[in-house]
């Protein structure tokens, strides 16, 4: 806003020229008051020669007798931006598709989007770069990014290949969710062992999708004793759902997006510090920690921190107690209590007396 005085000596006069020449080339808005204007009734001809300025129309206010200051001020809320609240815009879904090679990563992705976008061939190391494709459904947007299947590193001798490795494990880095895809046939391997790993180290949502459905001959309890299986195979993800599909025939592909969804839901997920420290004092007490050598641990209070992945921090008596199952069984109860389906759950444990550090 530049205020100008309605009677300005010859060398003021220049000055305000200056000062309205700044404000032009800096092209943001300007509202042109002019002041000590003490009698706003009818014409004021006195103000015309502001025109001169070219700051567009001059507001003639005097602050001396608080005249005319509410339309100055009108004047100035015309140029502030629409501060209609935004529509919440649905946040893009980013779907790491990972697997060891020609386990049908890149089918798949052809399958949802309903065309042969990315090549696919029985050949295992089609895919050497991670490609992005941008789909929606049911008005949700969705990125897939196809990955390069990965091998055994000890495999791996050209450069091109272990790029390709790099790359593919970016591409997790920049996901919300991964796909990881296990072969039907094959079962889980040792190499599918090592990308859930990855997967689970990056802190990601993941939904583990079985491939090539229509090779298997199964009977009502096929897919049963197969979800088991993966679970002992990966033990430490036994959170992430699994999906039996077929990228050939399209057999529940379609139900990847509800399952995406509400795994990328589940990344976010924030748990009341209330809420979360009566389910956790009443689950130990009904199972309290063991005794460590006469002493056992006391967890005094629990509050979660961050999301993407949940991270809980749980304050202690002393973190040396905080043994691994103790802290499995805590992470079950919350699972129990809040779900998480999908998502892994990150803890922090700190001795009492460490609060407020750091
Ligand atoms: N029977 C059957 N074959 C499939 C299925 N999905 C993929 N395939 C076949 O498996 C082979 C490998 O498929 P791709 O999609 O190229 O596999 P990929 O995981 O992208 O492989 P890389 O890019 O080499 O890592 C192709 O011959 C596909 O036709 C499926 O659900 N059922
Ligand atoms: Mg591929």
């Amino acid at each position: 806003m530049r205020i100008r005085r309605m009677t300005a000596p010859p060398d003021l006069r220049e000055y305000d020229e200056k000062i309205a020449d700044v404000l032009r080339r800096a092209r943001k808005p300007v509202v042109l008051a002019v002041n000590k204007v003490d009698k706003m009734q009818g014409d004021n001809p006195d103000i015309y020669e502001f025109y001169s300025l070219a700051l567009g129309d001059p507001v003639p206010i005097s602050a001396g007798q608080a005249l005319s200051l509410g339309e100055l001020l009108d004047e100035v809320v015309k140029h502030f931006p629409n501060e209609q609240p935004e529509e919440e815009e649905t946040e893009l879904i980013k779907v790491a598709v990972v697997g060891k090679p020609n386990v049908g990563k890149s089918s798949l992705i052809n399958r949802i989007l309903g065309e042969e976008r990315l090549i696919v061939s029985e050949t295992p190391g089609t895919t050497r770069d991670a490609i992005d494709t941008y789909c929606e459904r049911d008005g949700k947007p969705f990125v897939f990014i196809d990955t390069a299947g990965m091998r055994k590193k000890s495999k791996i001798k050209e450069n091109i290949e272990r790029y390709s490795i790099v790359r593919a494990v970016a591409a997790v880095e920049r996901a919300d969710v991964c796909l990881l895809i296990v072969d039907a046939e094959t079962g889980v391997t040792e190499q599918d062992v090592k990308i859930a790993g990855i997967v689970h180290e990056a802190g990601k949502g993941c939904v583990i999708t079985v491939n090539k459905w229509d090779k298997v001959e199964k009977d009502h309890k096929t897919m049963n004793k197969f979800a088991q299986t993966i679970d002992g195979e990966l033990k430490y993800m036994t959170y992430a759902p699994k999906i039996f599909i077929s990228a050939l025939t399209g057999q529940r592909v379609g139900k990847l997006f509800g399952l995406i969804d509400s795994v990328s839901q589940n990344t976010a997920l924030r748990i009341s510090t209330g809420v979360l420290n009566e389910t956790l004092i009443e689950a130990m007490a009904v199972t309290p920690p063991p005794a460590d050598r006469g002493r056992s641990l006391r967890v005094y209070y629990a509050t979660q921190v961050s999301v993407k992945p949940p991270t809980f921090i749980l304050f202690v008596n002393d973190k040396e107690l905080m043994h691994f199952a103790y802290s499995r069984f805590i992470e079950n109860q919350i699972r129990l209590n809040f779900g998480f389906k999908g998502t892994p759950i990150h803890f922090i444990v700190r001795n009492r007396d460490e609060r407020g550090k750091s």
